[in-house]
């Protein structure tokens, strides 16, 4: 039997969970006494799903279903499903969605996102798995992976590349701050008797734009460096979510938007080495797929 460690060790390097199901590594895991689970494995970047959607079925919904099975047959003491405001759709007729809300996802990500949430109710409803759901807004921080817009944006900036601005740049999303995110999903954890679903949100709804004029300022950089490209196809123009439930269990964000870009700027700034080397091999041909590709096609037809 490997020792966790190499079982930990070979999980990291695997992308595709419902792939190292038949390892059986994660079933081993299981057995070594794991008594909760926060599941963060997802595929997450919406663009990457407009290229190819298979990933995010096979990692987000194949792959949320092997840890519910696993969860189910392991009786864990709590099942946390990270999973995202993109679910509920663009908040276009609402000025923020609730928890009981629809689910009306539009991009191959958001749907993979929203069959994963499904899933999780019906592992609750059927087997009685205790599951808790929680639905964040965009996070932002360090160690980000640079395809995000807020570190795609200091990355560029700082190799004095353009920043790619999607449509006219008025899309707006709520931002909250990877340590803020983190201690929900403590909270969450936690809590002696909570079940369901539970938005996490940061408080600021900001337009894409005024993000960008802010990083910008924080660099030092000018605004001559936005580029606006074609939009991304159903691109969603807003998220917003209300987050009073768990509010009501003792959560706030704490960290003010301007001074959590300020601090990812500064990380960024002093681990350059971390993301340049990031930046490279198969992100460099995603980029040019993406950006130099995919977008232009959407453009010209
Ligand atoms: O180059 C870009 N230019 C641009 O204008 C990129 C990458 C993004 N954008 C815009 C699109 C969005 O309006 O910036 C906004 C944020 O884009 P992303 O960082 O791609 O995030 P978003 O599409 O909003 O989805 C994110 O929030 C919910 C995460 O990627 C998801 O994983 C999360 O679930």
């Amino acid at each position: 039997m490997a020792k966790l460690p190499d079982v930990l060790r070979r999980l990291a390097n695997v992308s595709n969970i419902a792939d190292i199901c038949e390892t059986r590594d994660v079933e081993e895991a299981f057995r070594r006494g794991i008594d909760s689970v926060i599941n963060f494995a997802a595929e997450s970047h919406v663009d990457r799903s407009i290229l190819d959607a298979r990933p995010f079925v096979q990692t987000n919904v194949a792959g949320t279903q092997v840890l519910l099975e696993l969860a189910r047959r392991h009786s864990v003491r709590r099942f946390v499903q990270v999973s995202t405001d993109e679910v509920y759709g663009p908040a276009i007729d609402v000025n923020a969605f609730d928890e009981d809300d629809p689910l009306r996802p539009t991009s191959p990500y958001a749907a993979s996102k929203a069959a994963a949430d499904l899933l999780c109710l019906a592992y609750h409803k059927t087997f009685g798995v205790p599951v808790v759901i929680t639905r964040c807004t965009n996070n932002y921080g360090p160690f980000q992976f640079p395809e995000k817009f807020i570190q795609l944006m200091i990355t560029n900036v700082l190799e004095g590349k353009p920043v790619p601005i999607y449509g006219d740049g008025r899309q707006e999303r709520d931002w909250l701050f990877v340590e803020d995110h983190c201690t929900a999903l403590l909270q969450v954890l936690e809590h002696p008797a909570i079940e369901g679903v539970f938005n996490i949100a940061g408080g600021a709804t900001v337009q894409n734009l005024r993000i960008a004029q802010i990083v910008l300022n924080l660099l030092g950089a000018s605004r001559d460096l936005l580029k606006f490209v074609p939009d991304r196809p159903a691109h969603d123009r807003r998220y917003a979510l209300h987050a009073d439930r768990i509010a009501a269990i003792g959560w706030q964000p704490q960290m003010p938007l301007e001074a959590g870009l300020s601090k990812t700027v500064a990380w960024f700034t002093e681990n350059q080495a971390w993301w340049r080397s990031v930046k490279s091999g198969e992100y460099l041909k995603y980029y040019s797929t993406w950006y130099e590709q995919e977008l232009l096609k959407g453009a010209s037809s």
